[in-house]
């Protein structure tokens, strides 16, 4: 029975612990994401299939008991929509909403661009045929895409 999982991303090995795996025979193949979520690596996602904008992503993710995605592997940039990363308390500096640091950055060519003066605040994953690894775009936080939760696996 496996009582945690091995977690890799870009930065580091760690391992999680599952909860309630040492209750007895039962519990070992509970998937340890919620129903709807999928699981890759050690962590659980959600996308939404309605547009919102992203404080209503943000909120949708934290109903769920998870969080919008922050971007901390490859393996991560698979859905589309909006990802944890703003510069709306400081034009020009993105940060997470974990406060993890910017490490790797995956902007499309010729993002950010606050594109015509507008107050572009907010980031999406935009799937691209050309490039999975530049393909963020800063967009109005008011417009509307789809959320990108994630969550640990735990159950
Ligand atoms: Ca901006
Ligand atoms: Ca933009």
């Amino acid at each position: 029975m496996r009582c945690s999982l091995t977690c890799v991303n870009d930065v580091k090995v760690f391992s999680i612990n599952l909860q309630g795996c040492w209750k007895g025979g039962g519990e070992k193949t509970r998937n340890p994401c919620s129903p709807g979520w999928h699981k890759m690596n050690c962590k659980c996602y959600l996308n939404s299939t309605a547009p919102m904008a992203w404080a209503e992503a943000r909120r949708y993710c934290r109903e769920r008991a998870g969080e919008l995605v922050v971007i901390g592997s490859r393996e991560e940039q698979k859905m589309n929509g909006w990802i944890g990363l703003t510069d709306s308390k400081n034009e020009g500096t993105w940060t997470w909403v974990d406060s993890s640091p910017l490490t790797q950055e995956f902007w499309a060519k010729g993002q950010p661009d606050s594109r015509g003066g507008l107050d572009e605040d907010c980031a999406v994953f935009q799937s691209d045929a050309q490039s999975a690894m530049s393909s963020w775009h800063d967009y109005e936080c008011s417009s509307r895409h789809a959320a990108i939760c994630e969550k640990f696996a735990s159950r």
